[in-house]
């Protein structure tokens, strides 16, 4: 029997240099300036940028309906070298709406930080770089910061019935936050 007749093609492959996932049922969210209100201390810094300027994209490989349950999703983010006021871009952040739901982050291009919150509130920081695995365990909010001067990359996957709650974030935001100083990311209690 030759081998072909068995074969399927893949549906996504991803390009390991760039982290950019390539396939036809790849689909694109955009996050510009204009969407990210209240995300960061200084809502007139944000105000002031161009609001239909970029501030990171999401690729997203949804094989099976959003929200059933045994599914995985696969993702790329990328995040823009963008400032607002001292704060660096970075995703909005969200606990899962299943809060016992988990994901893995996989570095793979820039740098930054993955910044994890538990349910009382207390943060944690993972350093973030080619190669760097992250596990996000249940019930933690988590947000990636991009500190450096370059694009940030990174590879997500969570289960098709994770869901997102952006709205303890948008209301009470994380308890701390990352901010440059003299050129150097510092955190800072909020
Ligand atoms: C990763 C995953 C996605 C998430 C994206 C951007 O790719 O965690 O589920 O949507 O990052 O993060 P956020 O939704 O917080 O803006
Ligand atoms: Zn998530």
């Amino acid at each position: 029997m030759i081998l072909e007749q068995y074969l399927h093609k893949t549906d996504v492959e991803i390009d390991l240099t760039s982290g950019r996932l390539k396939g036809q049922t790849v689909s694109l969210q955009k996050r510009s300036i204009a969407d990210l209100k209240n995300v960061f201390a200084d809502e007139q810094a944000r105000l002031a940028m161009p609001q239909e300027s970029l501030a990171y994209e999401v690729q997203l490989y949804l094989p099976v309906p959003e929200g059933i349950e045994g599914g995985l999703f696969f993702g790329n983010t990328t995040i823009y070298p963008i400032k607002i006021g001292n704060e660096y871009m970075m995703t909005k952040g969200h606990f899962h709406a299943k809060a016992d739901r988990n994901e893995y982050y996989l570095g793979i291009k820039g740098e930054g930080y993955l910044l994890l919150m538990n349910e009382k509130r207390e943060c944690w920081v993972e350093q973030m770089k080619q190669g760097s695995l992250h596990f996000i365990g249940a019930n933690l909010a988590h947000r990636v910061i991009n500190t450096g001067s370059d694009p940030l990359t990174f590879l997500a996957s969570w289960p098709s019935d994770a869901g997102h709650n952006y709205e303890a974030i948008q209301q009470h935001g994380f308890s701390v936050r990352i901010i440059e100083q003299d050129g150097q990311p510092f955190i800072v209690k909020v």
